[in-house]
């Protein structure tokens, strides 16, 4: 099946970004994924808005921010005039979710949810003929380097079950290893946030890991 790589940026090299951005473009990036933290929604912080205009400018691919921020809907605007492409956003950091969703869209941009591991698929199910993403989280959101939370295998099977009825595409964010990407593209999953389980900090090039990864059960 088809993959959409999307590195996650936060493990870049941030000592020479621009050169990170143009290697990874280079060598079959899909979507560019920026993780933005306000300290709040997550225990962390991270990334700021300088970083993703630098990226923004730094390639014509697709950009998208996971917004693990609290109030959401207040920054719909900012990212959307930033050159974004994708704004996923956690439904619980929200008290009007889908006003969120409609002003994505007014600003023409792609609309995401993310769908954190202690979330249930009944909280969502209102927004899922609206979106065009969803980002299913396979650790609790915040930092890289996690353990993948086994139970949420389950979740994934429903949603792309669901998937017929629905225009969303799956996307799997957090501990995804060469090994998970071949298991749960064959179940089903298009999309997937690649950090240090698969891309960053290792021998090969991101060439070589991101041919050989596309070039799997094609
Ligand atoms: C985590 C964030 C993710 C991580 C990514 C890192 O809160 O949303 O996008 O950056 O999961 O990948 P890894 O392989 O280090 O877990
Ligand atoms: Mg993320």
């Amino acid at each position: 099946m088809e993959k959409l790589i999307c590195p996650s940026m936060m493990c870049a090299d941030y000592s020479c970004l621009k050169k990170e951005v143009e290697i990874l473009d280079q060598a079959g990036t899909d979507i560019f994924h920026i993780d933005i933290m306000d300290g709040s929604f997550v225990p962390n912080f991270g990334m700021g808005l300088q970083d993703l205009q630098l990226i923004r400018n730094s390639t014509d691919k697709l950009v998208d921010v996971h917004l693990m921020i609290q109030n959401p809907g207040q920054y719909v605007e900012l990212f959307a005039d930033m050159g974004v492409d994708i704004i996923y956003f956690h439904p619980e950091a929200d008290l009007h979710a889908m006003r969120t969703l409609d002003k994505i869209k007014v600003k023409g941009k792609k609309v995401g949810i993310a769908i954190n591991p202690g979330t249930a698929l009944a909280t969502i199910s209102e927004l899922l003929p609206l979106v065009d993403y969803l980002l299913i989280m396979t650790v609790n959101p915040g930092f890289a380097g996690q353990k993948y939370i086994e139970t949420v295998d389950s979740k994934i099977e429903q949603l792309v079950k669901l998937q017929k009825n629905y225009q969303y595409k799956i996307v799997v964010d957090g501990a995804i290893s060469r090994e998970r990407i071949s298991t749960l593209s064959q179940k089903g999953v298009y999309g997937f946030v690649l950090g240090t389980s698969t891309l960053f900090g290792k021998a090969q090039s991101y060439q070589e890991i991101i041919s050989d990864i596309k070039g799997e059960n094609k």
